[in-house]
């Protein structure tokens, strides 16, 4: 997928920041899954964990940590926890029975480069080497039993029935019926919102903040995960595949409702900007400081890929 100049230099430098430091904890967790699982199973799930991917999520966490008062460098675990949910995701979505798609962070997609049955089980394994990784988190951070506890819950229910799954399990029930706003925004919450939220909690919980700063940064993930996924329907329906590093137009194609088809590109573009604004109130009005969660509330509205 192409690295572009994005807008914003603190949104820049924590996006960059975030992908050298997941980049490479990826690297050597799909090392280490290399040694554990032998064959093709293992190259896949290797490969679907060493997908060039933008690492948004990765960077809320570090931003939400921060943002708390967190400074221990050991936070890229967790973060790299959250990211691994999101790649088993995104090999399962690009399966036949879901999307069915080709292209991914400009790469074949997982059952592309190998088979429908191995990315699937690679998806499958890819869920427990996330409990793992945050496990492995929790150590290095020296965090409470507890602590880590609020956070396996706070990313496996994010992941499941009332977040990623629910959320899916709609769209895809959902294709070709043009769904109201207020279902489609039920869908683009879960589908996406939920883990987008669950990294900004994430952040916070491993920096031990407030119930009042946790409340708050569960309102900004949740904004911003909607706010994200709104652009990303407008960016399927205008930038091209080159750009995006996957298919663009397949919301079309699969008679998805969008905020394109309900509210057309300006209407989704307004949205998608007051979902952000209303993410940063979240955190105004805690008295929580937006230095990085700010800029890139806006790179996720402004975004190219
Ligand atoms: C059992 C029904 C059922 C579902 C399984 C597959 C799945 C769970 C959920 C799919 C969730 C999904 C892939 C939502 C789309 C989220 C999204 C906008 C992905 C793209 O995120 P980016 O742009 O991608 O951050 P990169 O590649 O940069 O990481």
């Amino acid at each position: 997928m192409p690295r572009r100049r994005l807008t914003g230099s603190e949104a820049t430098s924590l996006l960059a920041e975030a992908r050298d430091r997941t980049d490479a904890l990826m690297v050597a967790w799909a090392e280490r899954v290399l040694t554990l699982v032998p064959g093709r199973d293992g190259q896949a799930i290797a490969y679907a964990l060493q997908s060039p991917g933008k690492r948004v999520r990765p960077a809320l966490v570090l931003a939400a940590f921060r943002a708390v008062g967190g400074v221990s460098p050991a936070i890229a675990g967790v973060a790299a926890a959250v990211e691994t949910v999101h790649t088993y995701s995104l090999v399962h979505d690009d399966l036949p029975c879901m999307d069915d798609d080709d292209l991914r962070r400009g790469r074949a997609t997982t059952h592309r480069a190998f088979d429908v049955p191995t990315a699937t089980r690679a998806g499958y394994f890819l869920v427990p080497i996330a409990a793992m990784v945050l496990a492995q988190a929790s150590e290095d951070l020296v965090l409470s039993p507890s602590v880590l506890g609020a956070m396996a819950r706070e990313l496996f229910e994010a992941g499941g029935v009332e977040g990623m799954v629910g959320g899916q399990w709609l769209d895809l029930e959902a294709e070709g019926r043009q769904l109201s706003q207020k279902e489609l925004r039920q869908v683009h919450r879960g589908k996406t919102g939920a883990l987008m939220r669950a990294a900004c909690v994430l952040g916070g919980l491993a920096g031990e903040a407030t119930a009042a700063q946790i409340e708050a940064l569960r309102g900004y993930g949740e904004e911003v995960g909607l706010a994200f996924q709104i652009a990303d329907d407008v960016l399927d329906a205008t930038s091209t595949s080159a750009i995006l590093g996957k298919t663009a137009g397949r919301d079309a194609a699969l008679e998805k409702s969008t905020y394109v088809s309900l509210l057309g590109i300006e209407g989704a573009r307004r949205e998608a900007a007051s979902a952000a604004r209303r993410a940063v109130q979240h955190l105004t009005r805690a008295g929580m400081p937006t230095t990085s969660l700010g800029p890139l509330a806006q790179y996720i509205v402004k975004r190219d890929s």
